[in-house]
C-alpha cells in the first residue's frame, strides 16, 4: 500500500485517481458525517452548493430528511441544522437522510468522488479508517485534507498523519508516497497528547471558538471514539 497525503483539494492531482481516497475535515464535516451515520442516519448526501442541496432534498419526503448547511462556520438560514456533530443525535438522525453542504469538506469529497473507493475520516473514527485500509490493502491511497478556502489546515494534516502513523505502526508495510506523509506523521506526533490544544491553536479552531463551539472541539478531539466508517455508495452519497 502506497500512501500519499495532500493538504487541500487544490493540491490534489487532477489527471489521475487513487484506488482509495480518504477525505478528512476534522473541524467539522467528516466528524459530523461519521456521527450522523453512527446515530442511525439512513445515508449522508453531500453537496458543494446549497442551491442543489435544496433542489435535491425537495424531492425527498420532509419527515425523512434533514438539511444541514454551514458557511464560515455558521448555520445557513433555511436549513434544519448547521454542521455541529453534537446535533446529530439518534432521536433526530434515525432513519433520515442528512443532506449536507459545508464550506470545504463537501468540496474536498467532490474532488475525489470518482475514485473506486472513497471513505471519510476524522480523529473520532481514525482507527476505523485504519482497520479498513489494513483489511482492504488498496495499492494506492490518497489522504486528502479539506483545508480552509484553498489554504492548509493544521488539524486535517495532523489527522492524515494520525492515519499514516497507525498504518506504519500496525502494518509495517506502508510505502511513503510523498514527503507530506513524513511531515504529517511528525505533526501528529507533536500534538498526539494534546489534540484539543491543537484545535485551540489552529485558525479554524479559533474561528469556531469565536462562534462558541468549545464543546464541538472537545468532541472532535476524542480520538478513536466511534467505530463507524462512512463509505461512498455512489458519488456524493455515504
Ligand atoms: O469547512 C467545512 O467544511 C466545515 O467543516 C467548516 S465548520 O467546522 O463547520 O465551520
Amino acid at each position: 500500500m502506497q500512501v500519499f497525503i495532500y493538504h487541500t483539494p487544490e493540491l490534489t492531482p487532477v489527471h489521475t485517481l487513487p484506488d482509495c481516497a480518504v477525505v478528512i475535515d476534522v473541524l467539522r464535516a467528516t466528524t459530523t458525517i461519521a456521527t450522523a451515520l453512527n446515530a442511525g442516519a439512513e445515508a449522508v448526501q453531500t453537496f458543494s452548493d446549497l442551491k442543489t442541496l435544496m433542489q435535491v432534498s425537495d424531492t425527498w419526503q420532509p419527515e425523512k430528511r434533514l438539511r444541514a448547511g454551514e458557511r464560515g462556520g455558521a448555520k445557513v438560514e433555511g436549513c434544519d441544522l448547521g454542521n455541529s456533530p453534537l446535533d446529530c443525535t439518534p432521536d433526530l438522525m434515525k432513519g433520515r437522510r442528512l443532506f449536507i453542504s459545508t464550506t470545504n469538506g463537501t468540496r474536498a469529497l467532490q474532488r475525489v468522488e470518482e475514485s473506486p473507493i472513497v471513505i471519510t475520516a476524522a480523529m473520532i473514527n481514525r482507527q476505523a479508517a485504519v482497520n479498513y485500509l489494513l483489511d482492504r490493502q488498496p495499492d494506492t491511497v490518497w489522504i486528502v485534507g479539506s483545508g480552509w478556502e484553498g489554504g492548509y489546515s493544521l488539524e486535517d494534516t495532523a489527522c492524515a498523519g494520525a492515519i499514516a502513523n497507525a498504518l506504519q505502526e500496525q502494518s509495517g508495510q506502508m510505502a511513503i508516497g510523498n514527503d507530506e506523509v513524513i511531515a504529517s506523521i511528525a505533526l501528529y506526533r507533536q500534538w498526539q497528547n494534546d489534540l484539543l490544544g491543537m484545535f485551540h491553536s489552529c485558525s479554524h479552531g479559533q474561528r469556531l471558538l469565536r462562534l462558541h463551539c468549545q464543546e464541538d472541539l472537545k468532541y472532535c478531539a476524542n480520538i478513536d471514539s466511534l467505530d463507524v466508517l462512512p463509505i461512498q455508495k455512489e458519488p456524493s452519497i455515504l
